[in-house]
Protein backbone atom coordinates (compact mmCIF):
# COMPACT_ATOMS: atom_id res chain seq x y z
CA UNK A 1 0.00 0.00 0.00
CA UNK A 2 1.14 3.35 -0.95
CA UNK A 3 1.38 6.14 2.22
CA UNK A 4 -1.06 8.37 0.29
CA UNK A 5 -3.58 5.87 0.04
CA UNK A 6 -3.74 5.57 3.64
CA UNK A 7 -3.09 8.67 5.23
CA UNK A 8 -5.21 10.43 2.50
CA UNK A 9 -5.99 14.24 3.41
CA UNK A 10 -2.47 13.82 6.23
CA UNK A 11 -0.63 12.82 3.26
CA UNK A 12 -1.69 15.43 0.95
CA UNK A 13 -1.98 18.10 3.44
CA UNK A 14 1.65 17.84 5.25
CA UNK A 15 5.31 17.62 3.14
CA UNK A 16 7.63 18.37 5.98
CA UNK A 17 10.14 15.41 5.37
CA UNK A 18 9.82 14.80 8.99
CA UNK A 19 5.87 13.77 8.84
CA UNK A 20 6.32 12.21 5.49
CA UNK A 21 8.69 9.43 6.52
CA UNK A 22 6.97 8.86 9.81
CA UNK A 23 3.71 7.98 7.86
CA UNK A 24 5.80 6.16 4.89
CA UNK A 25 7.59 4.28 8.20
CA UNK A 26 4.28 3.60 9.51
CA UNK A 27 2.64 2.33 6.20
CA UNK A 28 5.52 0.12 5.90
CA UNK A 29 5.43 -1.53 9.33
CA UNK A 30 1.81 -1.22 9.05
CA UNK A 31 1.82 0.04 12.79
CA UNK A 32 1.03 3.52 14.15
CA UNK A 33 2.73 2.50 17.71
CA UNK A 34 5.61 4.72 18.85
CA UNK A 35 7.09 2.57 21.65
CA UNK A 36 7.59 4.40 24.80
CA UNK A 37 11.16 3.00 25.75
CA UNK A 38 10.63 3.76 29.58
CA UNK A 39 13.53 1.68 30.29
CA UNK A 40 16.41 2.92 33.36
CA UNK A 41 18.99 0.97 31.88
CA UNK A 42 20.82 1.45 28.69
CA UNK A 43 21.26 -2.74 27.76
CA UNK A 44 17.07 -3.48 28.56
CA UNK A 45 16.55 -0.55 26.47
CA UNK A 46 18.23 -1.32 23.61
CA UNK A 47 17.26 -4.81 24.05
CA UNK A 48 13.80 -3.67 24.22
CA UNK A 49 14.07 -1.97 21.07
CA UNK A 50 15.85 -4.56 19.24
CA UNK A 51 13.31 -6.67 19.97
CA UNK A 52 9.83 -4.82 19.00
CA UNK A 53 11.72 -2.63 16.32
CA UNK A 54 9.79 -4.30 13.21
CA UNK A 55 6.80 -3.48 14.87
CA UNK A 56 6.93 -0.01 15.63
CA UNK A 57 6.42 3.27 13.61
CA UNK A 58 8.30 5.40 16.14
CA UNK A 59 10.41 5.17 19.23
CA UNK A 60 10.11 7.64 22.02
CA UNK A 61 12.90 8.17 24.89
CA UNK A 62 13.12 9.95 28.06
CA UNK A 63 16.93 10.19 28.21
CA UNK A 64 17.16 11.69 31.85
CA UNK A 65 15.47 8.56 33.04
CA UNK A 66 18.42 6.04 31.68
CA UNK A 67 20.78 5.77 34.96
CA UNK A 68 24.20 4.36 32.78
CA UNK A 69 23.75 6.84 29.92
CA UNK A 70 26.64 7.11 27.82
CA UNK A 71 27.23 8.83 24.42
CA UNK A 72 28.85 5.96 23.00
CA UNK A 73 25.44 3.85 24.37
CA UNK A 74 22.96 6.05 22.71
CA UNK A 75 24.66 6.25 19.27
CA UNK A 76 23.62 2.11 19.70
CA UNK A 77 20.02 3.46 20.24
CA UNK A 78 20.19 5.69 17.37
CA UNK A 79 21.69 2.92 14.83
CA UNK A 80 18.77 0.55 16.70
CA UNK A 81 15.58 3.04 15.48
CA UNK A 82 18.03 3.90 12.24
CA UNK A 83 17.49 0.16 11.27
CA UNK A 84 14.00 -0.06 10.74
CA UNK A 85 13.83 3.54 9.86
CA UNK A 86 12.31 4.95 12.89
CA UNK A 87 11.78 8.97 14.09
CA UNK A 88 13.75 8.75 17.35
CA UNK A 89 11.34 11.02 19.56
CA UNK A 90 12.40 12.81 22.60
CA UNK A 91 9.89 13.37 24.91
CA UNK A 92 11.63 16.14 27.29
CA UNK A 93 8.82 18.70 27.20
CA UNK A 94 10.68 21.88 27.07
CA UNK A 95 9.18 24.70 28.22
CA UNK A 96 11.68 27.34 29.21
CA UNK A 97 12.57 30.54 27.36
CA UNK A 98 13.61 30.44 23.65
CA UNK A 99 17.31 30.69 24.20
CA UNK A 100 17.80 28.03 27.18
CA UNK A 101 15.86 25.91 25.39
CA UNK A 102 18.21 26.01 22.39
CA UNK A 103 21.11 25.47 25.22
CA UNK A 104 19.05 22.65 26.54
CA UNK A 105 19.00 21.11 22.84
CA UNK A 106 22.70 20.77 22.94
CA UNK A 107 23.87 20.13 27.00
CA UNK A 108 25.04 17.32 28.76
CA UNK A 109 22.59 14.78 26.11
CA UNK A 110 23.64 16.61 22.89
CA UNK A 111 19.58 15.95 21.94
CA UNK A 112 19.68 18.29 19.17
CA UNK A 113 22.05 15.38 17.82
CA UNK A 114 19.81 12.56 17.81
CA UNK A 115 16.27 13.56 17.87
CA UNK A 116 14.13 13.71 15.17
CA UNK A 117 11.38 14.90 17.24
CA UNK A 118 10.73 16.83 20.60
CA UNK A 119 8.19 17.59 22.38
CA UNK A 120 7.47 21.50 24.31
CA UNK A 121 4.89 23.60 25.94
CA UNK A 122 3.97 26.49 24.39
CA UNK A 123 3.49 27.89 28.31
CA UNK A 124 6.71 30.09 28.30
CA UNK A 125 5.67 31.92 24.47
CA UNK A 126 6.07 30.76 20.94
CA UNK A 127 9.57 31.64 20.93
CA UNK A 128 10.23 28.36 22.56
CA UNK A 129 9.64 26.58 18.63
CA UNK A 130 12.52 28.63 17.53
CA UNK A 131 14.89 27.60 19.80
CA UNK A 132 14.31 23.97 19.73
CA UNK A 133 14.85 25.00 15.66
CA UNK A 134 18.13 27.03 15.97
CA UNK A 135 19.48 24.16 18.06
CA UNK A 136 18.92 21.82 15.32
CA UNK A 137 20.30 24.40 12.31
CA UNK A 138 23.59 24.63 14.72
CA UNK A 139 24.39 20.97 14.08
CA UNK A 140 22.82 20.81 10.44
CA UNK A 141 20.02 18.45 11.59
CA UNK A 142 16.27 18.52 10.63
CA UNK A 143 13.74 18.25 13.44
CA UNK A 144 10.19 18.73 14.37
CA UNK A 145 8.51 20.38 17.59
CA UNK A 146 5.22 18.50 18.97
CA UNK A 147 3.30 20.79 20.79
CA UNK A 148 1.46 19.72 24.16
CA UNK A 149 -1.81 20.71 23.49
CA UNK A 150 -3.46 18.46 25.61
CA UNK A 151 -2.04 15.63 28.59
CA UNK A 152 -3.50 12.28 29.33
CA UNK A 153 -3.33 12.50 32.85
CA UNK A 154 -5.87 13.41 35.43
CA UNK A 155 -6.13 17.23 36.51
CA UNK A 156 -3.99 18.32 34.04
CA UNK A 157 -4.39 21.97 32.80
CA UNK A 158 -3.82 22.20 29.52
CA UNK A 159 -7.77 22.62 28.17
CA UNK A 160 -9.47 25.42 27.07
CA UNK A 161 -8.24 29.10 26.13
CA UNK A 162 -5.02 27.40 26.68
CA UNK A 163 -5.15 24.36 24.63
CA UNK A 164 -7.08 26.90 21.98
CA UNK A 165 -3.98 29.10 21.83
CA UNK A 166 -1.42 26.47 21.35
CA UNK A 167 -2.89 24.76 18.58
CA UNK A 168 -3.58 28.24 16.79
CA UNK A 169 0.28 28.89 17.43
CA UNK A 170 1.61 25.53 16.10
CA UNK A 171 -0.86 25.71 12.84
CA UNK A 172 1.30 28.84 11.72
CA UNK A 173 4.51 27.44 12.47
CA UNK A 174 7.11 25.38 9.94
CA UNK A 175 8.56 23.53 13.08
CA UNK A 176 5.71 22.06 14.62
CA UNK A 177 4.48 19.10 12.74
CA UNK A 178 2.24 18.26 15.17
CA UNK A 179 0.20 18.30 18.51
CA UNK A 180 0.16 15.53 21.76
CA UNK A 181 -3.42 15.38 22.44
CA UNK A 182 -5.37 13.08 24.79
CA UNK A 183 -5.15 9.12 24.00
CA UNK A 184 -7.00 8.59 26.54
CA UNK A 185 -10.71 10.33 25.47
CA UNK A 186 -11.64 9.90 22.32
CA UNK A 187 -14.01 12.65 22.96
CA UNK A 188 -11.45 15.81 23.59
CA UNK A 189 -9.31 13.88 20.57
CA UNK A 190 -12.22 14.78 18.24
CA UNK A 191 -12.66 17.83 18.87
CA UNK A 192 -8.82 18.76 19.10
CA UNK A 193 -8.75 17.23 15.48
CA UNK A 194 -11.51 19.56 14.74
CA UNK A 195 -9.36 22.56 15.95
CA UNK A 196 -5.98 21.12 14.28
CA UNK A 197 -7.46 20.49 10.59
CA UNK A 198 -5.53 18.07 8.60
CA UNK A 199 -2.38 19.81 8.20
CA UNK A 200 -0.72 18.82 11.54
CA UNK A 201 -0.57 15.35 12.95
CA UNK A 202 -1.66 14.30 16.40
CA UNK A 203 0.04 11.59 18.72
CA UNK A 204 -1.64 10.36 21.54
CA UNK A 205 -0.34 9.15 24.74
CA UNK A 206 -2.37 7.60 27.37
CA UNK A 207 -3.79 4.38 24.98
CA UNK A 208 -3.60 0.47 26.03
CA UNK A 209 -5.48 -2.08 25.27
CA UNK A 210 -6.59 -2.23 28.48
CA UNK A 211 -8.85 0.88 29.10
CA UNK A 212 -9.18 2.82 32.80
CA UNK A 213 -7.01 4.19 34.77
CA UNK A 214 -2.95 3.27 34.85
CA UNK A 215 -0.28 4.16 38.18
CA UNK A 216 -0.44 7.74 40.02
CA UNK A 217 -3.17 9.64 37.94
CA UNK A 218 -2.54 8.15 33.89
CA UNK A 219 -5.61 7.26 31.89
CA UNK A 220 -5.95 4.71 29.16
CA UNK A 221 -8.05 4.57 26.26
CA UNK A 222 -8.70 2.25 23.70
CA UNK A 223 -6.01 2.55 20.39
CA UNK A 224 -8.82 1.92 18.01
CA UNK A 225 -10.73 4.62 19.60
CA UNK A 226 -8.26 7.21 19.96
CA UNK A 227 -7.26 6.49 15.77
CA UNK A 228 -10.61 7.14 14.82
CA UNK A 229 -11.20 9.72 16.83
CA UNK A 230 -8.05 11.46 14.90
CA UNK A 231 -4.56 9.97 16.32
CA UNK A 232 -1.90 9.76 13.96
CA UNK A 233 0.24 7.51 16.23
CA UNK A 234 -0.27 6.09 19.38
CA UNK A 235 2.37 5.91 21.85
CA UNK A 236 2.32 2.81 24.38
CA UNK A 237 4.93 2.33 27.13
CA UNK A 238 3.66 -0.26 29.64
CA UNK A 239 1.13 -1.87 27.58
CA UNK A 240 4.71 -3.44 25.64
CA UNK A 241 7.38 -3.18 28.16
CA UNK A 242 5.10 -4.54 30.87
CA UNK A 243 3.52 -7.06 28.60
CA UNK A 244 4.95 -10.39 29.47
CA UNK A 245 5.55 -10.78 25.98
CA UNK A 246 6.66 -7.39 24.43
CA UNK A 247 7.21 -8.88 21.18
CA UNK A 248 3.39 -10.62 20.53
CA UNK A 249 2.17 -7.10 22.65
CA UNK A 250 4.00 -4.92 20.31
CA UNK A 251 2.30 -6.70 17.24
CA UNK A 252 -1.36 -6.28 18.73
CA UNK A 253 -0.91 -2.59 19.17
CA UNK A 254 0.54 -2.80 15.63
CA UNK A 255 -2.15 -4.26 14.38
CA UNK A 256 -5.29 -2.35 16.87
CA UNK A 257 -4.12 0.64 15.37
CA UNK A 258 -3.21 0.04 11.40
CA UNK A 259 -7.11 -1.46 11.13
CA UNK A 260 -8.13 1.07 12.67
CA UNK A 261 -6.09 3.64 9.90
CA UNK A 262 -7.92 1.25 7.39
CA UNK A 263 -11.36 2.36 9.08
CA UNK A 264 -10.64 5.84 9.37
CA UNK A 265 -9.49 6.43 6.04
CA UNK A 266 -11.71 3.69 4.13
CA UNK A 267 -8.51 2.36 2.44
P1 LIG B 1 2.54 4.40 29.55
O1 LIG B 1 3.39 3.38 30.23
O2 LIG B 1 1.94 3.89 28.24
O3 LIG B 1 1.52 5.02 30.44
O4 LIG B 1 3.60 5.55 29.14
C1 LIG B 1 3.19 6.74 28.56
C2 LIG B 1 4.37 7.54 28.06
O5 LIG B 1 3.87 8.72 27.41
C3 LIG B 1 5.33 8.03 29.12
O6 LIG B 1 6.63 8.03 28.55
C4 LIG B 1 4.91 9.45 29.41
O7 LIG B 1 5.97 10.33 29.74
C5 LIG B 1 4.32 9.88 28.07
N1 LIG B 1 3.23 10.86 28.18
C6 LIG B 1 2.03 10.59 28.83
O8 LIG B 1 1.83 9.51 29.36
N2 LIG B 1 1.04 11.54 28.85
C7 LIG B 1 1.19 12.76 28.30
O9 LIG B 1 0.26 13.56 28.31
C8 LIG B 1 2.43 13.01 27.63
C9 LIG B 1 3.41 12.06 27.59
BR1 LIG B 1 2.70 14.64 26.82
Amino acid sequence: MEPAEVWGERWAAMNAPIARQYMTAATRSQSLVCLAADRTKMSDLLALVRSVGPSLAALKTHVDVVEDWTKEGWAEVRAAADEVDLLLFEDRKFADIGGITQKQMHGLYGVAEWADLVTAHLISGPDIVDGCMAAWADVGRDGGVLLLAQMSSRGNLLAGPYSDAVVAHGRGHDGVVGFIGNGSRPEELRDLRGRVGEGRMIWTPGVNLAVGDGAMGQRYGHPREAVLAGSDAIIVGSGIHKAEDPVAAAKAYAEASWQALLERSGA
